[in-house]
């Protein structure tokens, strides 16, 4: 029954589906995982504050974040989980589901690792530097990051791993995928970088109010971004481009 119906709200309207949700343990192997190799990272490079991050956890980040130089330490490639942990998550019960719907799918690696990208982000509350603008993911590939196989089509995956329901998150414009927006290319980080040339507060975005372990599946031209966090705490959320076959 599902089968029939989401694909036809992937391409057609409105863009993308939200009726997915991982069970409890899922997501808190995915915690660990995260937890795991955030720590893990800042071992390395600030090994003389990492007790100050493990008393603190994930979601108090924001408070001790000072402690390191935010904007540089994290870029993508030491955010994309390890293959250990890639191969715990493939054998999850969310992604039979979205097998189920899509049939067997790959999972992107534009960075180039070697293996499936499933990546975390961080954004801490009043931070408007934490987020990028609305984008359609479409753009980037279409400025060259990274090559879709033969045959195949992409559909995105973001997950909330710790968010607060209308206060952090994910946020999208219903239906946008079914225009072509303007947007310039900009040279940002040594990469050409998308940007939207339409004023955002005409597009009037909503909130994915999921909970945490609720999953967005979306269009790869649906409009979307990070919430600025109005919360308490740091949100850290989950995502990955499948490659799967047109429908
Ligand atoms: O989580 C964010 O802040 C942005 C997410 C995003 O752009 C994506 O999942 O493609
Ligand atoms: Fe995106």
């Amino acid at each position: 029954m599902r089968k029939l119906i989401i694909k036809p709200k992937i391409t057609g309207l409105p863009g993308f589906y939200t009726d997915l949700s991982l069970k409890s343990e899922e997501l808190a192997r995915l915690r660990h995982f995260i937890h795991d190799q955030w720590l893990k990272y800042l071992k390395t490079i600030a090994p003389k504050h990492v007790k100050r991050f493990e008393e603190i956890g994930l979601e108090r980040y924001h408070e001790v974040s000072h402690l390191v130089d935010h904007s540089s330490v994290w870029p993508k490639k030491v955010r994309i989980l390890p293959q250990n942990a890639v191969s715990e998550i493939r054998k999850m019960s969310f992604i039979n589901q979205l097998e189920d719907y899509f049939g067997q799918f790959e999972i992107s690696d534009e960075e180039n690792v070697g293996r499936e990208e499933i990546y975390w982000r961080l954004v801490r509350p009043n931070e408007k530097n934490d987020v990028g603008p609305l984008h359609a993911d479409a753009w980037f590939w279409d400025l060259g990051h990274g090559t879709v196989p033969n045959n195949k089509v992409r559909v995105k995956v973001w997950i909330g791993i710790y968010v607060e329901p209308g206060l952090s998150g994910f946020i999208y414009v219903p239906e946008s995928h079914l225009k072509d927006w303007p947007y310039r290319s900009v040279l940002k980080d040594g990469f050409n970088k998308p940007l939207i040339d339409v004023s955002e507060g005409s597009l009037n975005p909503v909130f994915f109010k999921g909970e945490p372990g609720d999953v967005i599946i979306f269009h790869d031209k649906l409009l979307h971004g990070g919430a600025i966090g109005k919360g308490e705490n740091t949100r850290v959320s989950l995502e990955f481009t499948m490659f799967v076959k047109p429908w």
